[in-house]
């Protein structure tokens, strides 16, 4: 059984992994420890990761990212509709009303479920923990904002099951980092002592998210949560994009706006621009080279010039806290400390804001990239029975109140839970469930689900009969009727019958053709690096041959031999570039072939050797 704990980010992912050390983060084949939450598709192939990044310019249509957000949404919900004109890639409404994503993939334009891109993004990322721990990896736990409400837990985990993963529990942000900040803490007060509270902060690339947790020795108790789902590190960058498109136009009457790739290559620049000044508060430049029409572009901005225009911003920073705050019903004095992770509150202004509202320092102990990972891998390897870790229980809340006909949870009720309700019925019976209070949520759709409740009869002497319903909310925050059964009355002193019954559920589609789908696109992949590795072969067959022709070879060639060998090399470097530029990989494979036996070389190099002697010695390449 695999630990493997994933961080799934709006930009950033993260994978820790539990080995014999302990909890460790890994890094990917770039020897980077973030693999960015991009998907790349292109004529060929897919490329998921650090390779899809590379893409964004060259490849800005069919290259996708932040998509995190559209798990659960419908099109038409007014988010997904503000995000439409600020991607470059397509958004395209499906026959459920979802969200899809369009591209163009194998030469065909394609229409992908948001659950197929975050499950094409969690096989690289289960590769990448396949390759660390040198072994299948199929459980994890995975990371969701803890506002992510019953139809986004429930396409992630659809996302989940279409990646090959069984993820054992979809944890939330905070909580994850609750637990890798208490799991090891030896001073945490007993259980019968007062808890301690902390609060934890994250603001990301896209949403801000604080909870208060009360620890006592061996377990965490989510007190609260509170969120802006649309406050993160990318609205600083927009501000920015917005300041510099303004300042270009003026300045070099250029329309930014109308280009997608100057957009894409200024927001690159305006991020590593804002990055810098968390460090710097002096003036910083910003240099594009051959911008738009030939023109390179400058600019500058100090740290003062980014807190004016990101004032908007930064001002919403202080209404989560103080929900956070108001519902634990805690006083700041209660508060023992405020830790902090997420990119985005490296912003020196942010961290102010926080510290100066709970009136002390903010902490940052945590690994402020990693520890949503870290936690992840934590709760993985204590729901794994291969490995040992200290026993540690975490109580989560819903943020949403439910209600099925009536108030189900209420606000931060302790989750996972179980409820027994008891309906008097005549026949089968369908239950919907919804969240009490639109208002809270962070999109209009206060859907949570319909569920049948089937075989209900009326007892013997016509009356209604008693049915009980268990409903929960799972670990993954996920609501579900669980089961039913029918109480069937007996006469006299006998004691009633209880009859279980098989509740379904009338969520939409599974995926399976899904899953097939994204298999498909895998086996498609490894075709095409095999293609590709074997007309790099030729390439570097070529480069290799013409190398040891002035070196090692030289002395045993004859100039007019020595000639014709470069004559042959040139003739398949050019047919490379043009008619080879594209061909099956056995076309590669042959003219591989072609080059070490039937080529001149063999022929005209090495006299003394036999035919044979020279085929072998070519074929292995040493000398
Ligand atoms: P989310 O949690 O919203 O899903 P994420 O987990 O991908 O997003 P993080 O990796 O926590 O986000 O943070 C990324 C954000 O942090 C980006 O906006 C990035 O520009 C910002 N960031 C990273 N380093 C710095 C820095 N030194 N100064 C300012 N911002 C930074
Ligand atoms: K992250
Ligand atoms: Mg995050």
């Amino acid at each position: 059984m695999s630990v493997v704990g994933i961080d799934v980010g709006f930009q950033n992912c993260y994978i820790a992994v539990a080995r014999s050390g302990g909890i460790e983060t890994i890094a990917n084949e770039y020897s980077d420890r973030c693999t960015p939450a991009w998907v790349s598709l292109a004529s060929k192939n897919r490329t998921i990761g650090n390779a899809a990044k590379g893409q964004i310019i060259t490849n800005f249509k069919n290259t996708v990212h932040g998509f995190k957000k559209f798990h659960g949404r419908a099109f038409d919900d007014p988010y997904v509709q503000g995000e439409k004109p600020k991607l470059p890639y397509s958004l395209h409404k499906l026959a459920s009303g979802n969200t899809g994503i369009k591209v163009r993939y194998l030469d065909e334009d394609k229409v992908f479920t948001i659950e197929q891109v975050t499950a094409m993004l969690l096989t690289k990322l289960k590769e990448t923990s396949e390759s660390a721990l040198k072994k299948p990896v199929v459980d994890c736990v995975i990371s969701v904002p803890s506002f992510f409400t019953d139809a986004e837990r429930r396409s992630v985990m659809d996302a989940t099951q279409i990646a090959g993963l069984n993820c054992l529990r979809l944890i939330n942000d905070t909580t994850a980092v609750a637990l890798a900040y208490g799991i090891y803490k030896q001073d945490l007060p007993t259980p019968e002592e007062k808890p301690r509270n902390v609060v934890f902060v994250d603001l990301g690339h896209s949403s801000f998210q604080v909870s208060i947790s009360a620890f006592n020795k061996g377990k965490l108790k989510v007190l609260a949560t509170a969120f802006d789902p649309y406050l993160g590190g990318r609205n600083f960058d927009e501000a920015l994009v917005d300041n510099f498109c303004e300042e270009f136009k003026a300045r070099y009457k250029l329309n930014v706006r109308e280009n997608p790739r100057a957009i894409l290559r200024l927001s690159q620049e305006c991020e590593k621009l804002k990055k810098l000044m968390s460090a710097n508060c002096s003036d910083l430049p910003i240099n594009i080279e051959c911008f738009m029409n030939d023109i390179d572009v400058t600019g500058k901005m100090n740290r003062v010039q980014f807190e004016e225009l990101c004032a908007p911003f930064l001002m919403r920073v202080e209404a989560p806290l103080k929900a956070v705050m108001e519902q634990s019903k805690l006083s700041r004095d209660e508060i023992y400390a405020v830790e902090v992770v997420g990119g985005a509150t490296r912003i020196p202004s942010i961290k102010e804001r926080i510290s100066k509202f709970f009136g002390k320092d903010v902490s940052t102990t945590l690994n402020a990239d990693e520890a949503v990972a870290r936690g992840c891998a934590l709760q993985c390897a204590i729901m794994s029975p291969a490995f040992k870790v200290r026993e540690f229980s975490i109580t989560d809340v819903v943020p949403f109140p439910i209600t099925l006909r009536h108030l189900l949870s209420c606000k931060n009720h302790a989750a996972p839970f179980s409820k027994v309700i008891t309906f008097h019925k005549k026949e089968p019976f369908d239950l919907e469930a919804f969240y009490s209070l639109p208002q809270e949520l962070p999109y209009p759709d206060i859907r949570i689900g319909r569920f049948s409740v089937q075989n209900v009869v009326p007892q013997p002497d016509g009356e209604s009969s008693k049915v009980k319903v268990k409903v929960r909310v799972n670990v993954h925050g996920i609501f579900s009727v669980s089961s039913a059964s029918l109480i069937e009355k007996q006469k006299g002193e006998g004691e009633d019958v209880q009859m279980d019954m098989e509740p379904t559920v009338q969520n939409e589609g599974r995926p399976e053709d899904q899953v097939r789908e994204i298999r498909g696109m895998i086996v498609q992949d490894k075709l095409e690096k095999e293609r590709n590795d074997a007309k790099n072969a030729v390439e570097e067959y070529v480069y290799d041959l013409r190398d040891k022709l002035c070196g090692i070879y030289e002395k045993y060639t004859t100039e007019e031999d020595s000639n014709r060998l470069t004559m042959m090399l040139e003739d398949t470097e050019n047919w490379l570039y043009e008619e080879g530029e594209d061909q099956d990989k056995q076309v590669y494979v042959d003219k591989l072939e072609d080059l070490k036996v039937s080529g001149l070389a063999l022929i005209v190099l090495f006299p003394i050797y036999t035919q044979d002697e020279r085929y072998q010695h070519l074929n292995t390449e040493e000398m």
